[in-house]
């Protein structure tokens, strides 16, 4: 029996004294360290009754001991479930129903506060904390080191990642072992990663570029990675030197630009830069080659494809692009309103077809249907156009999100938090320009007769209900918003208004 996922990323790895993860004061874990600790992991779920096909969520920080929790999840055939760290218990309690995960992880600092959810949702909730500590892990020591792979096949799920709604509801994509595989064994050949890189990571593990792209491959193809906590831009520079590979979102190709220390002797031995989540402007590019005399790979991606486009490795690397479909992946430029594939050339909504598109949203069949077709063809929301060579560009959205530092924040779901508090009469919730975050979160907000409402004492009441890089960075406060003849806000017209807003703000 087997378990594709767990055969192709871990099991080659058992035994092996090879170094997996570097950490930032230089201790390393070896693959058969990471492994052993995984296998018990693996044991504590069992043994808590988790089965295949049960839901884990994890809500704790970085560290070697929170990815073995993802292993230890594919070995026991149990669903993978990440959150984001800076969730509030108020959103932390959406996706404990939805999911009906039978165990909770998080750090000792939030167990307080998730307690009465655990309860709530009869789940088991355990702590691990950021240096390996915890009531999980005391568990996990009286484990054995070795455990019994749980066989699963290609289709059966790994992973749930939840991504928020144009509605403001998250839903929890269904991602099987094929999916992340199919990927990975793409973008590793792709890329060409050999076990002689050494990956710089420094994003979180809860999304998809920082768990399934970097770790999936540096798995698959046995190299090893410096792993920080968080992006530590001094860090990064420091250890350069010595790493091959960094993938990164535009804020974090931003920071290094912004510090004179980076330069073409810090990234000599480097032998590629990738870049995504969120659109690299072509002025970044630019500039970061003439600083390191590196071209920027951008790529393309989603929650419910994975990796859908990348620049060539060999070939031109064009700014602004996101360059060919992956081998193996098709694309195509869609009529938004008849589903039609549209002449090259035109701008259309972006359609995407392979092994790589995931198996549904989880309990929403109706949002399924409406985006991913019978023919398999997924809808991403992304407005895009194809050159005469083939090279797509993201030229707009067709979902109302903004995209802050890598991190999707849909407008939708601020306005419903906002339209709640006492004194709201209505809200628009646009982004606008930032230098560092690419975008940020600007709230229109109108206030209800005789009200006065203050910017501070909306931060103040927001902070409370949502994660931090959800807030606003701006509440303007207005007498009323801008509507077309048909009553519909025009959130353009507030988008070119605030434009400016953050135009001078520092960067970091
Ligand atoms: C932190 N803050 C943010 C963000 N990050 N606010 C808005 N947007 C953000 N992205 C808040 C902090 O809580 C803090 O609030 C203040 O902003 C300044 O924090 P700072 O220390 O400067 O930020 P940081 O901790 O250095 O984080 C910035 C970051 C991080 C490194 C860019 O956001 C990050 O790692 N982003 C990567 C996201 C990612 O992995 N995206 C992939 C998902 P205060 O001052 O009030 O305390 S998309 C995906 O997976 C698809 C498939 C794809 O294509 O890849
Ligand atoms: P997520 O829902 O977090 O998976 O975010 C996926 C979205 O990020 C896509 O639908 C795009 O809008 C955006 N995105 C990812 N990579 C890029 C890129 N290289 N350029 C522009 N937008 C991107």
């Amino acid at each position: 029996m087997t378990n594709p996922l767990y055969d192709a990323l871990f099991k080659p790895h058992e035994n092996a004294q090879t170094t997996f993860l570097i950490l930032p004061d230089q201790t390393r874990w070896t693959h058969d360290q990471f492994l052993r600790r995984s296998a018990q992991f693996a044991h504590v779920l069992t043994s808590a009754g988790l089965r295949p096909g049960s839901r884990l969520a994890v809500q704790v920080q970085k560290s070697p001991q929170a990815l073995a929790l993802y292993a230890a999840c594919v070995a026991a055939g149990v669903i993978f479930l990440p959150l984001n760290s800076g969730y509030t218990a108020t959103e932390i309690d959406y996706f404990i129903e939805n999911s009906g995960a039978e165990m909770m992880l998080c750090d000792g600092a939030a167990y307080e506060n998730l307690a009465p959810l655990a309860a709530k949702y009869k789940a088991e909730l355990l702590v691990l904390n950021a240096d390996g500590a915890g009531s999980f892990s005391e568990r996990a020591d009286d484990q054995p080191d070795r455990f019994d792979i749980c066989p699963r096949t290609a289709d059966d799920l790994a992973a749930f990642l939840y991504t928020s709604g144009t509605t403001g509801r998250s839903k929890g994509a269904m991602l099987s072992q094929n999916n992340l595989l199919s990927n990975a064994q793409t973008l590793a050949e792709h890329w060409q990663f050999s076990k002689s890189d050494v990956l710089l990571h420094a994003l979180p593990i809860f999304h998809t570029h920082g768990l399934f792209v970097a770790t999936n491959i540096c798995l698959l193809t046995g190299c090893a990675m410096r792993f920080y906590p968080t992006f530590d831009r001094s860090a990064l520079i420091r250890d350069m030197p010595s790493s091959t590979a960094l993938m990164g979102v535009p804020t974090f190709y931003i920071r290094l630009l912004d510090d004179p220390q980076f330069d073409q002797k810090a990234a000599q031995n480097m032998r590629l830069f990738i870049s995504g989540s969120a659109p690299l402007l072509a002025e970044t590019h630019k500039q970061f080659e003439q600083r390191t005399g590196h071209r920027i790979l951008e790529r393309y991606g989603m929650t419910e494809t994975n990796m859908i486009t990348s620049n060539p490795y060999s070939g031109a690397r064009r700014a602004g692009t996101v360059g060919h479909p992956l081998p193996g992946i098709e694309v195509k430029i869609t009529d938004p309103k008849t589903g039609k594939t549209l002449p090259q050339g035109e701008i259309g909504m972006i359609e995407v077809r392979g092994p790589n598109v995931f198996q549904g949203y989880w309990k929403m069949p109706e949002k399924t249907a409406a985006e991913l077709r019978e023919d398999g063809f997924f809808i991403t929301g992304d407005l895009g156009q194809v050159d005469e060579e083939g090279y797509f560009q993201i030229v707009g959205r067709d979902k109302d999100l903004i995209i802050s530092g890598g991190f999707n924040i849909y407008p939708k779901e601020i306005e419903a938090a906002l339209d709640d508090l006492a004194g709201v009469l209505e809200t628009a919730v646009i982004g606008v320009p930032h230098p560092d975050f690419g975008e940020t979160v600007v709230a229109v907000v109108v206030a209800e007769p005789d009200v006065d409402l203050s910017h501070d004492d909306l931060a103040g009441e927001m902070q409370e209900k949502l994660a931090k890089f959800k807030l606003p960075r701006a509440y303007k406060i207005v007498p009323e918003l801008p509507r077309n003849t048909m009553g519909k806000v025009q959130k353009a017209a507030l988008r070119r208004q605030y434009s400016g807003l953050f135009e001078s703000v520092p960067k970091e």
